[in-house]
């Protein structure tokens, strides 16, 4: 089987033209190495598990270490791969190169890079900001993007292929009332994701922005600095997005045949309409 082109774009007649689409996505993951940021928890966690399942070697990244430590032993242990944990911030620029360059040699050819660590911290009116939560999300959200780019990258354009995924949000598309710095910062990724595009057209890399409205994940926990109460009232009355749902999404735009490229992808639950309009029911 070969593994380096799209099954699609095979040539053979083989299983993977006579089977559905689930069979084909399973075989095109076989060996590939697909490197998730944030991955201790909620959409991190989920693509890690998704492409696990498919075969593929994860490189699997967070501060929280035994959380690493447990799903690479549930990983490993469930789908028989194999799995790289890094333990680090994505804030800390030293230690995002320092985690990458001494990168072993077996781990080098990544295909995919999935940018998704980031958070939300304090939804409050602009006048009420911390200053604090402001800089947490913008080193989080946009430097730490950078940053993990900056250093996996080169791995990338050794091989001239490659597929990075960021994580923006429908706050990166509409502004919504308390979002303010959050909202920035993901319009930055959503600039930061179309230059990448263009600038790495001639390396043969594809970029692709997902964008979900609400998932219920650890992130409005965070978000409401550790408030049960508020963080679960964010979804009354809605049945959210999962973040097996957005890995299913991120897995069918970097299954697609080496010609395709998924630009830019807003998806919401069915009772969500950009940031503004929900429809929670009684
Ligand atoms: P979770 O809180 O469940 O997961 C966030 C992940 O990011 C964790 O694995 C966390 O790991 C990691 N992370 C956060 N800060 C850092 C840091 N400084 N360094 C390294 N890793 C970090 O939230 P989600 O899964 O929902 O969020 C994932 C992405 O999806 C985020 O970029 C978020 O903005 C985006 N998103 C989420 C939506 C939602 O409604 N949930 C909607 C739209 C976008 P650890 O704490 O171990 O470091
Ligand atoms: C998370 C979705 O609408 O809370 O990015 O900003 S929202």
């Amino acid at each position: 089987m070969y593994f380096s082109e799209s099954p699609w774009r095979c040539g053979k007649f083989c299983f993977c033209q006579r089977q559905n689409v689930t069979s084909i996505s399973y075989f095109a993951f076989m060996n590939k190495i697909i490197l998730i940021t944030g991955a201790t928890s909620g959409i991190g966690k989920a693509c890690a598990t998704k492409f696990a399942a498919a075969k593929s070697d994860v490189i699997i990244t967070g501060r929280r270490n035994e959380r690493l430590d447990e799903l690479k032993a549930q990983l490993e242990n469930d789908y028989g791969i194999n799995v790289l944990p890094l333990c680090f911030d994505v804030q800390d620029r030293e230690a995002v190169n320092a985690a990458f360059a001494n990168l072993p040699a077996q781990w080098q050819k990544i295909d995919v890079l999935i940018n998704n660590a980031g958070l939300a911290i304090g939804r409050d009116s602009f006048e009420d900001a911390d200053m604090n939560d402001w800089e947490t999300m913008l080193n989080t959200n946009v430097h730490g993007l950078l940053y993990v780019s900056k250093a996996v990258l080169p791995y990338m354009l050794a091989q001239q292929k490659g597929h990075i995924v960021n994580m923006g949000s429908v706050a990166g598309k509409e502004v919504y009332e308390k979002g303010n710095v959050y909202c920035a910062g993901k319009f930055a990724v959503d600039a930061i994701t179309k230059a990448m595009r263009i600038d790495l057209l001639k390396n043969n890399i594809k970029v692709t922005g997902i964008h979900p409205g609400a998932v219920e994940t650890e992130f409005s926990v965070v978000r409401f600095k550790g408030d049960e109460v508020a963080a679960k009232a964010a979804y009354t009355g809605l049945t959210p997005l999962t973040a097996s749902d957005i890995a299913d999404t991120v897995f069918y735009c970097v299954n697609l045949p080496a010609h395709v490229c998924i630009n830019d992808l807003v998806i919401t639950c069915t009772q969500q309409a950009g940031t503004y309009y929900f429809y929670r029911k009684p």
